[in-house]
């Protein structure tokens, strides 16, 4: 859950994407970093790693003021994908205001995408997050290479979730800003179904998605 100071004019957002080894998710926060308004954007923390694989998490926040004079700070980070670091993964999640599952498109990853999905919505019941109503984004990563799942393959299986999916070569830098642009539309939803922000705080979507603006 979000925290709002009234007094300072400050509200704190935490995005989190989740995913099985090796899908992407340091990939993508690394290249929002370097697609971002450098004025919008802080620095990119990489708490332990062993060569691609994060043991603890990244963390890159953002800051926003909106029109009001209200300072909006997100903070997005990544949880280490391998199976053994499930108790981090845990924590990461805790009071995630919203989720990103970025899965790995190639056709030997299919279990580990759907087991690292249970185990998000295993956590996220941990944590005490209504998985019913977290706002979620799928992303399909990796799509420049050749062994992947079809478009068509994912969207039929996908749709019936509702779930807004999306197709990245993060790597490349692509596919990138559109995920996190959507992810940025639903947490401002989610956060504005509890708190009003618009009537209270005269906090808008548009003020959320300046942080994707060239
Ligand atoms: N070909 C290709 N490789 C990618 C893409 N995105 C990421 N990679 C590569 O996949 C490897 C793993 O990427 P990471 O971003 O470190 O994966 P992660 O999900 O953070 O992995 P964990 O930290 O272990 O959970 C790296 O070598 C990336 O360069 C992509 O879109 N296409
Ligand atoms: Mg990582």
């Amino acid at each position: 859950m979000a925290e709002i100071n009234e007094k300072e004019k400050k509200l704190i957002i935490k995005i989190v994407y989740y995913g099985p080894a090796l899908s992407g998710k340091t990939t993508n926060l690394m290249q929002l970093h370097e697609l971002m308004n450098p004025a919008r954007c802080g620095e990119f923390m990489v708490f332990e790693t062993k060569g691609d694989r994060t043991l603890f998490f990244d963390l890159l926040p953002m800051l926003i003021k909106s029109e009001s004079g209200f300072k909006v700070k997100i903070k997005l980070f990544t949880v280490p994908g391998q199976p053994a670091h499930d108790a981090t993964r845990k924590e990461v999640l805790s009071r995630a205001d919203a989720v990103v599952f970025v899965a790995d498109s190639q056709t030997n990853q299919a279990m580990n995408n759907f087991e690292s999905f249970d185990n998000l919505e295993k956590n996220a019941a941990r944590v005490g997050l209504d998985f019913e109503k977290l706002p979620l984004v799928i992303q399909f990563n990796k799509r420049d290479l050749k062994d992947i799942i079809a478009k068509e393959e994912v969207l039929n299986l996908w749709q019936p979730t509702g779930l807004p999916v999306t197709f990245s070569s993060a790597a490349y830098g692509r596919g990138v800003k559109e995920t996190f642009e959507i992810a940025l539309k639903k947490t401002y939803l989610g956060l504005n179904d509890i708190w009003h922000l618009d009537e209270n705080y005269s906090l808008t979507e548009k003020d959320f998605l300046k942080l994707v603006e060239s």
